[in-house]
């Protein structure tokens, strides 16, 4: 007799997959409204992409004092951030406390992967099953599984043979890498490369850098937090938040008023000059229109030039360093610590490879498409990830009809407000594509993405609903929408991974939502005063009659 296998399946309200900022909180407020939820995880801690990138020199791009939990006020209170800028250990370590002392960590199921989630019709449950073959069945399925978690190594052949070490920044090892000694390859020149190479090129005996694309960066002036500024906020976090909230990109910034090409070289330079100063996003907030008109935005991206051509000793390098495929800020701006100093050790080689690509892995090392060979003790790929939709695509997840993710997004991920897909009732995304998420400060997205999420819940369950779902026609609008505002913008001149022109193959679409935070928050509540407009609410009974 054949073996049949039926564990029944544990039943709960909700099953939230991914205990990163977002699956945290959501557990916490789905506990808080009465709600069974249980999360998995694939690594063994909380943190998610502070759990993964431990590459050395990894720290966020947003400073402390605001990429921080906003939603308990005693938080801000009880944690004092070291440094302006947080290193990925400072992070983690805040993320296991928030863990901690909310006692999350006892309904996190860890060192497990969700392997598929499929709607059942007849019950209008999700079945969800992991690689250790767990089963759930769960009347809400919600992907808390980061924009930036699918990491992507580039298929190069003979990576099998490579006789050295090899690693990527988005899955660094644990116990760290000592470069001592070592000669040593990266690929790939975004923020993970940005920050890490400075620090590698200081332990390295050498260090060849490959960038396909040069990009633009800025300083962090990194350091201690300035304490009136740091007591100014403390003083009413809560207030600070709001305002966060009701901005264009969960960022408190006074926002700019000029247009660039409306004063004159001196008064723009002067901006741009003391943005530099301040570092970080700063610069790319300067002037309304640099991220709508090319005039404009030429001179931001030649102020960036000339710092790069005054930093740099050999002009060569510097020319190669200088961005000048895309317009400025319409790739993720990075913020970097004497990134491009670096280039100024005797220890550190930049190599162009974006008409003579790597063509594979050798056994000692790589090669390029000329034939020019490179040895190497180790290799990193800074090669970034399969972003927004990666981590959904490697998920078998069925709606109605059996109806799967991967084919419904063939041509792109359609939504409804990044948080909802017709055709997968009760399936939530926190800060999926078709949200303003990784254009923002993603914890600023995520906490307004659970509430919203939270709310919505406890609304089905007050009116007693069984299913909530995007509809076609609602979606269908909404990705216009999403695209009509990409379009406004020069964002989609970019090979960007917002455009998922980094991975091979995937559709060129520009996937977050670029009309602000501020006016994305407002429509999500306006749809839900509205009783939820645009998805399609089912009564509880009957099931399984449609
Ligand atoms: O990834 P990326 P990342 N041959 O995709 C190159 C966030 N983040 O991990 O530009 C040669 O930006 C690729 O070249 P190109 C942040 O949002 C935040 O650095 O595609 N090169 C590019 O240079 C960020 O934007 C922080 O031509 C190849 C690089 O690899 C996002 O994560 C820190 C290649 C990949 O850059 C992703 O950043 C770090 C190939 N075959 C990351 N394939 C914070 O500070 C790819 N590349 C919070």
């Amino acid at each position: 007799m054949p073996e049949t296998i039926s564990t029944t399946p544990r039943t709960l309200d909700a099953v939230i997959v991914g205990a990163g900022f977002a699956g945290l909180y959501q557990l916490l407020r789905l506990r808080r409204a009465g709600f069974s939820a249980q999360v998995i995880e694939a690594g063994d801690g909380v943190g998610g992409t502070w759990y993964w990138n431990r590459y050395p020199g990894a720290r966020c791009d947003i400073e402390s004092m605001e990429y921080q939990y906003g939603f308990d006020p005693e938080l801000p209170l009880e944690w004092n951030w070291s440094e302006r800028y947080a290193t990925q250990p400072e992070i983690l370590r805040y993320v296991n406390h928030v863990a901690d002392k909310f006692d999350l960590r006892k309904d996190v199921t860890f060192e497990t992967r969700v392997t598929s989630a499929n709607f059942d019709e007849a019950t209008n449950r999700w079945l969800v099953e992991t690689d250790k073959d767990d089963r759930y069945s769960a009347r809400f399925c919600i992907m808390a599984t980061g924009c930036l978690s699918s990491f992507q190594v580039p298929k190069f052949p003979g990576l099998d043979s490579f006789e050295g070490d090899w690693y990527h920044t988005g899955a660094w090892p644990h116990e760290g890498v000592d470069f001592t000694g070592k000669t040593v390859g990266v690929i790939g020149t975004g923020s993970s490369g940005i920050q890490s190479i400075p620090q590698i090129a200081k332990q390295a005996k050498h260090l060849t850098v490959f960038q396909r694309t040069a990009n633009f960066s800025v300083p962090a002036h990194n350091g201690p937090i300035d304490e009136t500024y740091k007591q100014s906020l403390l003083r009413d976090y809560p207030a600070f938040r709001k305002v966060a909230r009701e901005s264009a990109s969960g960022i408190v910034r006074a926002p700019a008023q000029l247009r660039a090409l409306d004063v004159s070289p001196e008064e723009r330079d002067h901006e741009y000059q003391m943005r530099w100063e301040i570092g970080g996003f700063a610069l790319g907030g300067a002037f309304i229109d640099l991220g709508i008109n090319i005039e404009a935005n030429e001179t931001a991206a030649e102020f960036v030039r000339n710092k790069i051509r005054a930093t740099v000793n050999d002009p060569t390098t510097a020319e190669l360093l200088c961005p000048k495929d895309y317009p400025f800020a319409t790739k993720r701006l990075c913020v970097d610590t004497e990134y491009f100093e670096t280039y100024n050790r005797e220890n550190v080689q930049l190599v162009d490879v974006k008409n003579n690509p790597v063509t594979s892995i050798t056994p000692t090392g790589l090669k390029l498409a000329d034939g020019a060979e490179y040895a190497f003790d180790v290799i990193v790929f800074a090669t970034g990830f399969d972003a927004m939709t990666g981590a959904l695509s490697k998920i078998d997840i069925r709606g109605r009809n059996g109806i799967k993710l991967t084919d419904k997004w063939e041509a792109g991920p359609r939504t409804y407000l990044g948080l909802q897909i017709a055709g997968f009732p009760n399936l939530f995304t926190i800060t999926g594509p078709g949200s303003p998420s990784v254009l923002t400060n993603m914890i600023v997205s995520i906490e307004q993405h659970v509430d919203w999420i939270t709310d919505c819940l406890e609304y089905l369950r007050e009116h007693e609903v069984g299913t909530i779902e995007a509809t076609t026609e609602a979606e269908d609008q909404w990705v216009e929408h999403v695209n009509f505002v990409a379009d406004q913008t020069l964002y989609t001149r970019a090979n960007s991974w917002y455009i998922g022109a980094n991975v091979p193959g995937k559709p060129r679409v520009f996937m977050p939502y670029i009309g602000g935070l501020n006016m994305y928050s407002k429509k999500c509540e306006k749809v839900a005063e509205a009783g939820y407009e645009g998805f399609a609410l089912d009564a509880k009974e009957p099931v399984g009659t449609r």
